[in-house]
């Protein structure tokens, strides 16, 4: 992993309809994430915010892909700034936002590799296109884009697709899946612990699983942590909360695996909602983990 690492903030709130998610890279900042990499030796470079485009004005249809210009050029955007920081051998560590900026991320993260590794560490599967959403909100589909499925101006930013292959992806903590997400998940054999896995096996095994699936087939590793994943109790502040989920110390020690295999080329900490947080607790969930994930010893 590169001693060197670029933060860049992609305050978005435009895949979802909660309102504060935008203010997610500025609560992370605020609980002190720069000086706790540094602390570890790290030499860090804020790279500030990209620039969200206004959405179109409120049309009252029930869009089945909302602020879908919008939520195009802003993640057309961050590809080019993911993909600047790795020209410059950097490590990319991107703040959001809502989880539609994984579009994004993914785009720059994946391309200088043939089999890009991702761990999708999140309650949810993001793995909806328009015609199997809910919601029509896109930041339940950044995965399924990713692999190349839903609307042409997503899985085409980036000028290439798909991102990732169904094979070299890992979804950890997943319990609340949509019946689209779990035919897409049978039909590619994509690989899901879900929380049952992780009660059953703990997460030792699982990470231990996952780390030497990845090595096996990847050239590089992307984690896209989305707080949500963790218990409400441990991150309240989300926009998605669902009971049941991964601890705060089973996360660290996800964290602390993950930085001891020294396999992860790029990273990004999503749905920070600080309007929905007790104090900051979130954030501060986040500033730490990522501690862990860059190599802090309890010890
Ligand atoms: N699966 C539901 C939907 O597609 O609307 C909920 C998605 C929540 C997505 C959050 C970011 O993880
Ligand atoms: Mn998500
Ligand atoms: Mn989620
Ligand atoms: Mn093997």
């Amino acid at each position: 992993m590169s001693k060197q690492i670029s933060i860049i903030g992609a305050p978005m709130d435009l895949g979802q309809s909660r309102r504060g998610v935008d203010m997610g890279p500025s609560a992370i900042r605020y609980a002190g994430l720069v000086s706790r990499l540094e602390a570890i030796g790290y030499e860090v470079e804020d790279c500030g915010d990209i620039e969200i485009s206004r959405p179109e004005k409120e049309n009252h249809d029930h869009s089945s892909l909302k602020n879908l210009k919008a939520v195009t050029e802003t993640n057309e955007r961050l590809y080019q700034a993911v993909a600047e920081v790795i020209n410059k051998k950097r490590f990319p560590l991107v703040l959001g936002g809502d989880h539609s900026i994984a579009i994004g991320t993914l785009a720059g993260a994946a391309k200088p590799y043939q089999n890009l590794g991702v761990i999708w560490y999140d309650a949810h599967g993001d793995l909806n296109t328009a015609e199997t959403s809910p919601s029509g909100n896109i930041h339940g589909m950044p995965l399924a884009v990713s692999l190349g499925l839903g609307h042409p101006s997503l899985t085409s930013i980036g000028g290439y697709q798909p991102k990732v292959k169904p094979e070299n992806i890992v979804i950890i903590g997943a319990r609340s899946l949509d019946k689209g997400e779990r035919d897409l998940i049978r039909k590619e054999n994509i690989r899901v612990y879900t929380m049952h896995e992780i009660d059953r096996l703990g997460m030792t095994a699982v990470m231990e699983e996952a780390i030497h699936y990845l090595k096996d087939r990847t050239d590089g590793v992307h984690l896209s942590l989305d707080l949500d994943g963790l218990d409400p109790s441990d991150a309240p502040g989300v926009g998605t909360p669902v009971l049941g989920g991964i601890s705060y110390r089973e996360s660290h020690l996800a964290m602390e695996m993950l930085s001891e295999a020294d396999i992860l080329t790029s990273a990004e900490f999503v749905e920070v909602n600080p309007i929905l947080d007790e104090k900051n607790k979130t954030a501060e969930a986040a500033v730490a983990l990522a501690g862990s994930l860059f190599g802090e010893k309890l010890l």
